[in-house]
């Protein structure tokens, strides 16, 4: 009986509001944030100021008087405490103690001051200087095979130190360059490039005056991106409809009161997001539009019988796609059971999607993880953009197809050369302007690195920001190994796991962040970031950093090279530009002109530059020269498909965490609070399973032996307590990076090689 099952939780409120001021405060306390820290957020994400360092939403022309939201509050206040993690601090600790005390307790130490060497006899890290630290890295580079050797960066550093970055790699010998992005959005840098021929989004800010229906598919901005809830709320107040696809009934997608408007915050009456929620099962978008699609042939099929033009496109599509004809036939070949079977949805949902598409004027598909991370996520990619190509939804105003960016530099990282991809990276400026030849194969990926550490093959690691080792796939396999490498180096502001994993020689090396003033022999210096719009803004502050020790993290990237290179490469001035980052800019500027030019001049005005996108222009630098309708060669993203027992496992991010970083354990706006170590279910596959509400369970991976046939070890988190939530059938969702050691390895998109995340196959055992 439906009234025996257990209630599932929910938060009563609506995303934003008093509840969002709230979260605020509490982390000002938690964080013990330092005087001012609150008053520095003022100048947050406006021009003149420094730029957020959570999420990679646009930064407008016109800011609101606070420019960020809950969750970029809490990542500058988390920044910004007083707390220090001093060598004594470290050194009261042994290594191996730290590594089991948990990231939300290493963060909780506070802000790292010094560089720190690992001294394996006493297994602790001790104070070392600047030079040393540098000197002796550089001799153990000079060691190593520089194919053996993996530099990988999180997201976060500016473009100067990224583009150095990058220098630095190829001029010691590698293009070992895997970015955060490739756990991320690389389904989309892979996957959207292959169809439209740009890898990033084609949207802009104005856009959104001009939308009428937005697909919104697997990006959570409640708690991801809070901003984009008021472009979100401005658009439907304009009468924009959304349809949502998401298997949770996330709160920022049903409901947002603006907490930046007095009037809405005293009446506290919600604006509705959501036109329609499609509770999609995981990986079921495939189907799910290729429903919306079948929906919209047939329109267009009876449209003309009527004898009028139709809903499609045609001339767009006789311009500017090839593939049409075969995916017409895929359309048509694919009956409603297999959709709505893969999908979780109704075919009366699928046409009432297609129905809003067939008749609005423009339309924008916008995703994110929910659809990059799964094994056949480019194809779900590729599906979205089949859908945008039918009425020519991309290269117009008010449409496009806009992935919702992660870490707020991580396109911008690319964009200046951090990439595995030799044929990504300006080699012929890189001869020009430095002399440089660069290795020619292309470098590791984050699972060929993986892949690499675990057959003993990658024996150095230098990680410019980051907590990769937890971020990571298959934990105890990648841990184990981590260890065994020569050499480690982590570029960080604060202690994370997997600085406590140090290979035989090890370095801590800490760094400025974003909302502190960077003063070199040049100055004050501004660095820069690239947007999910891909607009270039400068960054600044004029806060004392946390300790007079720290470095920038372009002088850190310059100490590293320099000691490492020593006077190999005369053109590569290491000093100069470390002295005055301008320099770097006209170096960024020389290489990508077309893009870059007068970057010194024009990252400052107000909303930054743009540094425009072919396919917006509808210019498709694909293979075939057009747009490319695909058709799918399967209808659900998982890589594992349905069998007795067993469930597709989402991995989520709460609304107290930022990736790896746990700032609390409460996770506001799904209603839940307490821990983290929890599976969300569904209350009928409660019943179904005999399990009540707290219950304990362990979760273990069901996806059969390795690809290769190799039988492996089991998988397995247990101590995880059920909650009953709003599900699908056959899904059960927990959080990241807890039930990473749930994922494995080979496990992931396959044109891209981003892990599978979402619809991680599992089986559910009392623990
Ligand atoms: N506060 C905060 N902000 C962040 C971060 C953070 O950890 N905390 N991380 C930053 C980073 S690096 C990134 S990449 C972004 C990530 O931001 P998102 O792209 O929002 O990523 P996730 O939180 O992983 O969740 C994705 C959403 O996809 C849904 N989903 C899961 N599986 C499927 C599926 O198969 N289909 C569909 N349609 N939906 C699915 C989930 O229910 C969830 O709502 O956020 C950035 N901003
Ligand atoms: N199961 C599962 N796994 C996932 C995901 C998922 O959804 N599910 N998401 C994936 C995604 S989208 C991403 S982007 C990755 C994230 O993977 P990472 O980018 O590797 O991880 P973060 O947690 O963002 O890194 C946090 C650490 O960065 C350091 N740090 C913070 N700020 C700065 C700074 O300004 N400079 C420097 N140098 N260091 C800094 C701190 O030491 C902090 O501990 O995880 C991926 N892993
Ligand atoms: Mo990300």
């Amino acid at each position: 009986m439906a009234d025996d099952l257990p209630q599932p939780k929910q938060y009563d409120y609506a995303t934003g509001g008093w509840g969002s001021v709230r979260g605020m405060s509490k982390i000002e306390l938690s964080a013990k944030a330092a005087p001012g820290a609150l008053l520095t957020l003022k100048d947050q994400n406006k021009p003149g100021g420094y730029m957020c360092s959570s999420c990679a939403w646009t930064k407008p022309e016109d800011p609101h008087a606070f420019e960020f939201c809950e969750n970029g509050a809490k990542a500058t206040l988390w920044d910004l405490t007083t707390d220090r993690c001093t060598p004594e601090t470290i050194g009261r600790h042994t290594v191996t103690q730290l590594r089991e005390m948990g990231d939300y307790r290493l963060e909780k130490l506070g802000r790292l001051t010094e560089p720190m060497r690992y001294n394996p006899a006493t297994d602790r890290y001790e104070r070392v200087a600047w030079r040393t630290a540098f000197d002796e890295i550089g001799a153990k580079l000079r060691e190593l095979d520089p194919k053996a050797v993996t530099f990988y960066a999180s997201g976060k550093a500016a473009l100067e130190p990224s583009y150095l970055y990058a220098i630095f790699a190829r001029a010691y010998g590698h293009n070992n360059l895997p970015d955060s992005s490739n756990m991320c959005h690389e389904t989309t840098s892979v996957g959207l490039k292959k169809v439209i021929g740009s890898p990033v989004g084609t949207c802009q800010m104005d856009d959104f005056d001009h939308v009428d229906v937005i697909f919104y598919m697997g990006q959570n901005p409640g708690t991801n991106s809070p901003r984009i809830l008021h472009t979100l709320q401005k658009a439907v107040q304009r009468g924009c409809k959304i349809i949502v696809f998401n298997p949770l009934k996330e709160k920022g997608l049903r409901e947002f009161v603006n907490p930046q408007n007095p009037v809405q915050m005293t009446i506290g009456k919600p604006t509705k997001i959501d036109h329609m929620y499609c509770q999609v099962r995981p990986g079921g978008d495939i189907a799910a539009l290729m429903g919306v699609c079948k929906r919209i042939i047939d329109l267009d099929g009876e449209a003309r019988e009527h004898g009028g033009p139709g809903v499609l496109d045609r001339d767009f599509i006789a311009e500017h796609t090839a593939g049409f004809d075969a995916f017409i036939a895929k359309v048509h070949a694919t009956d409603w059971d297999e959709i709505e079977r893969a999908s979780g949805l109704t075919r009366a949902e699928m046409e009432a999607a297609g129905d809003l598409y067939a008749n609005a004027g423009n339309v924008m598909g916008i995703y994110g993880m929910g659809l990059t991370q799964h094994v056949h996520g480019s194809q779900s990619i590729g599906m979205l953009v089949n859908l945008l190509l039918l009425r020519g939804n991309i290269g117009r105003k008010g449409a496009g197809c806009s992935p919702i960016r992660g870490h707020s530099n991580v396109q911008g990282q690319r964009t200046v050369g951090i990439t595995e991809k030799t044929k990504l990276a300006p080699v012929d400026k890189y001869r020009e302007l430095f002399d440089l030849e660069t290795p020619e194969e292309d470098g590791h990926t984050t699972v060929t690195f993986l892949e690499a550490l675990l057959d003993g093959s990658n024996k150095g690691y230098i990680g410019l920001g980051g907590n990769l080792a937890k971020a990571v796939p298959d934990h105890e396999r990648v841990h184990e190994a981590w260890r065994e490498m020569e050499l480690t180096v982590h570029v960080a502001t604060k202690l994370n796991t997997t600085h406590c994993m140090p290979g035989k020689s090890s370095w801590i090396l800490p760094c400025l962040v974003r909302a502190e003033e960077d003063i070199q022999a040049g100055g004050s210096q501004w660095v820069s970031m690239e947007d999910s719009f891909s607009h270039i803004y400068g960054s600044r502050s004029s806060r004392t950093p946390a300790s007079p020790h720290l470095k920038s993290e372009t002088a850190i990237v310059c100490g590293l090279a320099r000691a490492t290179l020593q006077d190999n490469h005369p053109k590569l001035t290491w000093d100069d530009w470390q002295d005055d980052y301008s320099r770097i800019r006209d170096c960024i500027a020389a290489t990508y002109p077309d893009e870059f030019h007068d970057m010194n001049a024009r990252m400052n005005k107000p909303g930054g530059f743009y540094r425009g996108n072919a396919a917006r222009e509808r210019q498709w630098k694909t293979d075939s020269g057009k747009a490319e309708f695909t058709d799918p060669t399967t209808l659900n993203a998982c890589g594992i498909g349905d069998a007795e027992g067993r469930f597709h496992l989402v991995t989520l991010r709460s609304n107290d965490q930022f990736n790896t970083t746990i700032y609390g354990h409460d996770d506001r706006l799904r209603g839940l609070s307490g821990s983290r170590m929890i599976v969300l279910m569904k209350p009928e596959d409660m019943r179904a399973q005999a399990l009540a509400e707290g219950d304990l369970v362990a979760l273990v991976t069901d996806a059969g032996d390795a690809p290769d046939g190799r039988a492996e070890a089991q998988r397995r988190v247990a101590g995880l307590k059920v909650v009953p939530y709003d599900l699908p059938t056959g899904t059960v969702a927990g959080y990241f990076p807890e039930l990473n050691p749930l994922v494995p390895l080979w496990y992931h998109d396959k044109l891209s090689h981003t892990p599978a995340s979402k619809g991680i196959p599992v089986r559910i055992e009392r623990s």
